[in-house]
C-alpha cells in the first residue's frame, strides 16, 4: 500500500461516537434556548445520530445516558438497539448519572452515608445490566463527587469509599465489558473533587484491573495542561480507554471539538497515532452541548474536525521527525510537525468521502437532505438533554 493509500484507509476506518445528549436541548444555568425539531425520545435521538453517520460515514455508534435515555419494558433496551441497527448505527457507551438526585448533595459513591452509596452503586450495576441488553462494551463513569469547603469531609475516606464502590461494579462487568473512569478537575464541587485528575483515575484503574481504563475528556483540565502528554503516558501504560472530545476556552465549555484549539487536537491525535492508539481499544467519543447552534450540523462539523486533525497527524513524516529528533535538530523536528499541521487536508478528506460513496461536503449534503425541515414539522415539544433541567 502506498503511503497515501494507508492514510486514506485509516481515515475510512475511523469511528467517532456521538452522544445522545448532544441532540437534545441544552444550555447553561442561566438559560436553555429551546430549538425546534429536537428529539423527544431516545429513539428520535438515534434517528438524528443516524443522519450524522449517513453523511460522515464515520459516526457508527451512539452513547446513551441513563436515566436520560431510559426506556421501559423488559425488552426495552434490546428494542432500542434494534431501532439503532435498523437505521445503520449501534449503541455505544452507557453513561451513568449519579449527580441529579437530591440524595447526591454530598456525593454519590463517595457520600458519607452508606445508604446513598448503595443507591449510587445500584445505579451503576443497573447500567451494566443495560450494557448486557444493548451489547455495549463500555460503562463510562463520571462522578460529580467532591466537597466545597476544607474540613467538610475526610478526603482520604472518600477515596476508600470510591475504591469500594468501583470494585463492586468492576466485579459485575462481563467478558468484553470495560469501565472507563473520567476525571475532571473541578465542578460541581469547588474545593476537592474525588476524581480530579488522570493520576487519581489511573491509580484506581490500576488497582481494579485491566477492564478499568481512563477516559480523557479534553475539557476537564486546568488551563495550560499538556493533554497530549497525558495521552502519551496513558497509552504507554496501556490505560487509555478513550476520549470525550469537546473544546473549551475557560472551563468545561463543551463546545465543538477542534473549535477552540485545532492545534491541540492535532497534537493529541499525533500522540494517539504515535502510541498505537488508533485501535478499537481507544474509544473516540464526543461529549458536547450545542446550546446556541443547530445540533445535527454542529455534530457533523465536530466529526469532520476530528477527521481533519487525524488526517494531519497521519501526514506527519515520522521518519523525518525521528531523524531530526535523533540529531537534536530542534527546528527541523518542529518543522516536520508543523508541515503536517499546516497541510490543508480538506481536499484529501473530500476524496476519501468520494471513495466511500459519500458527498464530499457532509454539512451541505445534510442541509439539502430536508431532514432539518422534516423534524421541525414533525417533532413538537423536544426534550431537554438533561442539563439545566
Ligand atoms: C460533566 O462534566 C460531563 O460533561 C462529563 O464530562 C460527562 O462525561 C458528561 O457530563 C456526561 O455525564
Ligand atoms: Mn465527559
Ligand atoms: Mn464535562
Amino acid at each position: 500500500m502506498t503511503e497515501l493509500a494507508a492514510v486514506k484507509a485509516a481515515l475510512k476506518t475511523q469511528a467517532v461516537e456521538t452522544p445522545s445528549w448532544a441532540y437534545g436541548n441544552s444550555g447553561t444555568r442561566f438559560k436553555v434556548f429551546a430549538q425546534q425539531g429536537v428529539p423527544r425520545t431516545p429513539q428520535e435521538k438515534l434517528d438524528d445520530a443516524a443522519k450524522v453517520h449517513e453523511f460522515t460515514g464515520v459516526a457508527p455508534t451512539v452513547a446513551l445516558h441513563i436515566p436520560w435515555d431510559k426506556v421501559d419494558g423488559s425488552d426495552g433496551y434490546a428494542e432500542l438497539a434494534k431501532h439503532a441497527g435498523d437505521r445503520g448505527v449501534k449503541l455505544g457507551a452507557i453513561n451513568s448519572n449519579t449527580f441529579q438526585d437530591d440524595d447526591y448533595r454530598l456525593g454519590s459513591i463517595c457520600h458519607p452515608d452508606a445508604a446513598v452509596r448503595r443507591k449510587a452503586v445500584d445505579h451503576l450495576l443497573e447500567c451494566v445490566d443495560i450494557m448486557d441488553a444493548t451489547e455495549s462494551r463500555d460503562l463510562k463513569l463520571w462522578f460529580a463527587d467532591g466537597t466545597n469547603y476544607p474540613g467538610q469531609d475526610d478526603i482520604r475516606a472518600r477515596q476508600d469509599r470510591l475504591a469500594e464502590g468501583l470494585a463492586e461494579v468492576y466485579e459485575r462487568l462481563g467478558d468484553g465489558q470495560r469501565m472507563l473512569l473520567e476525571y475532571k478537575f473541578f465542578e460541581p464541587a469547588f474545593y476537592t473533587t474525588d476524581v480530579p485528575d488522570w493520576g487519581t483515575a489511573y491509580a484506581h484503574c490500576l488497582k481494579l484491573g485491566e477492564k478499568a481504563q481512563v477516559v480523557v475528556d479534553t475539557g476537564h483540565h486546568a488551563p495550560g495542561t499538556n493533554i497530549e502528554f497525558i495521552v502519551a503516558t496513558l497509552l504507554r501504560e496501556g490505560k487509555l480507554g478513550g476520549f470525550d472530545f469537546n473544546s473549551r476556552f475557560y472551563a468545561d465549555d463543551d463546545l465543538m471539538v477542534g473549535a477552540a484549539d485545532p492545534f491541540q487536537l492535532f497534537r493529541i491525535m499525533y500522540e494517539v497515532l504515535r502510541g498505537g492508539g488508533f485501535s478499537s481499544e481507544v474509544a473516540f467519543m464526543l461529549d458536547q452541548c450545542h446550546n446556541i447552534e443547530a445540533k445535527i450540523p454542529a455534530i457533523i462539523r465536530s466529526v469532520m474536525n476530528v477527521q481533519e486533525a487525524t488526517a494531519k497527524a497521519l501526514l506527519v513524516d515520522r521518519e523525518a521527525l525521528a531523524a531530526a529528533q535523533r540529531s537534536g535538530d530542534v527546528l527541523a523536528a518542529n518543522a516536520v510537525l508543523m508541515d503536517a499541521y499546516n497541510t490543508d487536508v480538506r481536499p484529501l478528506l473530500r476524496e476519501v468521502r468520494g471513495e466511500m460513496g459519500l458527498d464530499a461536503d457532509p454539512v451541505a449534503a445534510y442541509a439539502r437532505s430536508g431532514w432539518a425541515e422534516k423534524i421541525v414539522a414533525e417533532r413538537v415539544g423536544g426534550q431537554q438533554a438533561g442539563w439545566g433541567a
